[in-house]
């Protein structure tokens, strides 16, 4: 089961001159920054609010770290903006086999590491009438569940 929404991706050039667009116009402060090589970004977190099952919402700030990354890419084509949106679940190996199942391409055969040891994967935007959709699970802090690392 999809259970909330864990984050809205935001593509942008200037990660620091976004993350203070963001505090200075709504107060969001940043809860965790990262940079994934795998992914070719370094990313900003900013949380909005803790959910009923242990998980939060984020809004993920990205900012491509190599010209080759899928964010570079984007970028490069649509300008500043929301690349993708991430559904939270306890189970995103069974939900990706699942969706896999009805025929929509997944992008990656087992879940990669995203954001703060989440384990996570992507659905490809053309067989989600053109948006790209991340699945994520949270790491556990407690090793029993989703969500409470977070
Ligand atoms: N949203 C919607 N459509 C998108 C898209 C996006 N973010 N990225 C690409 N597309 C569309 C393009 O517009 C293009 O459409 P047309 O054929 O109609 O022109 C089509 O998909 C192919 O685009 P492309 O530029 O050739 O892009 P690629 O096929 O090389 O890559 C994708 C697309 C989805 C496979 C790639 O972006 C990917 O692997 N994404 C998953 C990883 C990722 O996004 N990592 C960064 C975030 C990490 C995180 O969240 O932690
Ligand atoms: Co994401």
């Amino acid at each position: 089961m999809l259970t909330r929404i864990d984050h809205i991706g935001i593509a942008c050039f200037d990660l620091d001159a976004t993350v203070e667009f963001y505090r200075a116009t709504y107060g969001f402060e940043v809860f965790h920054t990262e940079t994934n090589e795998e992914q070719g970004i370094r990313e900003a977190m900013l949380r909005i609010n803790g959910t009923d099952d242990g998980g939060a919402s984020y809004l993920q700030l990205l900012e491509p770290t190599r010209e080759d990354s899928t964010v570079a890419k984007w970028l490069a084509r649509n300008g500043e903006g929301v690349h993708h949106i991430a559904f939270g679940t306890a189970d995103v190996d069974g939900e990706a086999e699942q969706i896999r199942g009805k025929g929509i391409r997944v992008l990656y055969d087992e879940p990669r590491i995203g954001s703060m040891g989440s384990r996570i994967t992507f659905l490809h935007p053309k067989d989600c009438h053109g948006v790209l959709t991340e699945l994520v699970t949270s790491a556990p802090a407690d090793g029993t569940g989703e969500g409470q690392g977070h």
